[in-house]
């Protein structure tokens, strides 16, 4: 797991059987911006529930169906729905992406360590309307983007750090992820939000993600200016269902 920095080997176990990309570039504007839309109110805090099967730092979450998951994502008022598609660290699946696809009519998110273009055409075909490119995992950050805009998915573009985000903006992104989670030692910091969120323009929707455990957690990232907040163990927990959204 201490390999993100430098994009190496381990996150990715997929196959390589050739996809039907023929027809997927024919920008849908129905489609398009859908995940995008769907997550900026202008009133309130959006909410991103997360279907997190287990953690690289907590081991097991939760081995609720994605079928109940989504239920309780609906009934409590998400925004979106994440589904974690990487298999060795955090026991999700291509066919979790399928099947959400087909039950809920929630804009979907591809989460996952997306390496190159290969993924991203999957995440399109398995019915994602957006993916999550990591800034310094994903090779040519640019050119990510441009397929997405291509296949009318939206990109998040999660960042660490200023750098992060200065080049995110260059690239291209719409959609900025700030991660409270230190990847090195796993430790949350919700200050990051704060700290970092000056740097995003009014215009690009900015994504909190990881570490939010009460409604005042929540209360806290949208007064420092988050869109969105992205839970996963949260609300994937058996006791925490649906009290996030008291807040
Ligand atoms: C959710 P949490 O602390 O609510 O379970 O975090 C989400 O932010 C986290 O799963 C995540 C993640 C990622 C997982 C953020 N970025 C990149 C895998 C890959």
């Amino acid at each position: 797991f201490e390999d993100i920095s430098d994009g190496s080997k381990g996150f990715v176990s997929r196959s390589k059987n050739p996809l039907k990309t023929e027809n997927l570039k024919t920008r849908n504007p129905k489609n398009a911006e859908i995940f995008k839309d769907s997550i900026t109110h202008e009133e309130n805090v959006c909410v991103i529930c997360e279907y997190k099967p287990a953690s690289p730092s907590m081991g097991d979450i939760s081995s609720a169906p994605i079928k109940d998951a989504l239920d309780v994502f609906g009934e409590s008022g998400a925004s979106a729905v994440s589904i974690l598609t990487e298999k060795n660290f955090f026991k999700g699946s291509l066919n979790n992406l399928k099947s959400a696809s087909k039950i809920t009519e929630l804009p979907l998110l591809r989460k996952d360590f997306v390496l190159d273009e290969y993924q991203i055409y999957e995440a399109k075909l398995a019915g994602a309307s957006a993916v999550l490119l990591i800034c310094g995992v994903y090779p040519d950050l640019s050119s990510g983007i441009n397929l997405c805009n291509d296949l009318g998915i939206d990109a998040l573009v999660e960042c660490k750090n200023r750098v992060d985000i200065e080049g995110a903006l260059k690239a291209g992104a719409q959609i900025i992820g700030i991660n409270n989670r230190n990847f090195e030692d796993f430790t949350i910091d919700l200050k990051k939000t704060q700290k970092l969120a000056g740097y995003v323009p009014p215009e690009i929707v900015l994504v909190s993600e990881s570490g939010v455990k009460t409604p005042d957690d929540a209360k806290l990232l949208a007064s420092y200016g988050a869109d969105a907040i992205l839970i996963g163990t949260g609300i994937m927990g058996e006791n925490n269902k649906s009290k996030m959204f008291e807040a």
